[in-house]
């Protein structure tokens, strides 16, 4: 894998940002954009705008082609079964509340539980929070060890027969834990449960095989993986999705209408009501052209170098503390000495690096690791050791800065 000629095709990559060259180290929050997405994008807007599944002209069939063909290339990444169980959403957040709301409601009640884990992202709590609420089921998490990996003892004594939903991240976006979903979905799955994996931050990194892992609902995002945002998937498995209501009503998820009752479409459409989100999904369609064409392993072995050569470069920084396990994904979480966050993410951004500052969606966790914040830098395909070795020299500086003034 050449990371040069990676760098080459991310135009974003080659600007100066307060006079450095831009190092931009917060692809966990959102990765940046190759050239091949940017002008999917530009040559579907000029070429062959229009709504889908509706003309029968020319360039509709066009758009339906292209969003449809989108599916099956999400399909075949995933390795789903069937486009049937491939829903276009907004992203993450919404694939997971449409399964909270959808499935939630009609499945729980008092007596059943949610399990869940500290380390969640507020999108894979909050929807479980309020389901909880107004069905009167329980929501339960299983305990993190020190080290912010769960051990399998904690996931087999929380998962009881009265478990109806278990909802676990695969990476952690703040420890980028890795955590064991299959073996997991599989416990889920001897109590009666149902799986949903949070796959945020791990479709964009690692493959995923849906049917290997065998979840019953699996969410990401396309704006982490080199696509636009505004675009999403929720996996589910046909038989479940099946059985679930399509939350919102309208034009496109239809079958027929009358004054009083109205029926739906086949799957997936049912779940995608009003006009989709046609450019997104051609967008994303491009980015995992894009990711197939460098290759999911090559992609895993370089972050898993980054991360090493983080983890061994950042000891240069005093005071700097690492959160999280010694395995971890693409993404280092730090705090140094006396320093806040935000005044590191601040010095840094002045020398054109670009780290996430705050609670990155993680409260519960913040709590659990007992502080407010944490400076976080993560990786992609087109970072280098350079950018980490940058970022190292910013954080010494940091430090100097506030060690000066604070002395
Ligand atoms: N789940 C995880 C594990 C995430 O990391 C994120 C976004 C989401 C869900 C929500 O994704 P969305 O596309 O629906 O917003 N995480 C982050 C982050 O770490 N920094 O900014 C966004």
């Amino acid at each position: 894998m050449d990371v040069q000629e990676i760098r080459r095709q991310f135009p974003i990559l080659q600007q100066e940002v307060n006079g450095h060259p831009l190092v931009y180290l917060d692809s966990a929050a959102t990765s940046q954009k190759p050239l091949k997405v940017l002008e999917v994008l530009d040559d579907y807007y000029r070429r062959y705008n229009s709504n889908v599944h509706r003309g029968v002209h020319t360039l509709g069939s066009m758009a339906t082609d292209g969003y449809e063909g989108a599916r099956e290339k999400v399909r075949s990444f995933i390795n789903a079964a069937s486009t049937e169980e491939v829903i276009f959403t907004r992203g993450t957040t919404t694939a997971i509340n449409k399964v909270a709301y959808s499935y939630g409601y009609a499945n729980l009640q008092e007596g059943d539980e949610i399990v869940i884990t500290p380390m969640e992202h507020h999108s894979n709590i909050i929807p479980w929070q309020q389901t909880a609420k107004s069905t009167g089921a329980t929501l339960k998490y299983i305990p993190l060890q020190d080290d912010g990996t769960l051990s399998m003892e904690d996931v087999k004594n929380t998962i009881t027969a009265n478990t109806k939903i278990v909802a676990v991240m695969q990476v952690s976006n703040v420890l980028g834990t890795i955590n064991p979903v299959k073996k997991i979905a599989k416990i889920a799955h001897d109590n009666g449960a149902v799986m949903l994996v949070d796959g945020a931050q791990s479709a964009p990194h690692m493959r995923v095989d849906v049917r290997d892992m065998d979840c019953d609902f699996f969410a990401f995002s396309g704006h982490k993986m080199g696509g636009p945002t505004g675009i999403g998937v929720l996996y589910g498995k046909k038989q479940l999705l099946e059985n679930m209501e399509p939350l919102e009503y309208g034009g496109e998820m239809i079958d027929f209408v009358d004054l009083y009752e109205s029926t739906w479409k086949e799957l997936p459409w049912k779940f995608e009501g009003g006009t989709p989100i046609i450019a997104g999904a051609i967008g994303l369609g491009a980015a995992i052209d894009f990711i197939r064409d460098i290759g999911m392993e090559n992609i895993e072995a370089h972050e898993a170098k980054l991360a090493q050569y983080a983890t061994d470069k950042l000891v240069e920084v005093e005071g700097l503390r690492i959160y999280g396990p010694n395995k971890r994904a693409g993404l280092v979480t730090f705090n140094i000495d006396d320093v806040h966050p935000h005044d590191v993410a601040t010095v840094l951004d002045s020398e054109g690096i670009a780290v996430r500052a705050g609670h990155h969606c993680a409260q519960p966790l913040m709590k659990w690791l007992n502080v407010a914040a944490t400076a976080r830098a993560s990786f992609y395909i087109y970072n280098t050791e350079e950018d980490i070795d940058a970022l190292t020299d910013g954080l010494i500086k940091t430090k100097e800065y506030f060690g000066d003034v604070f002395a």
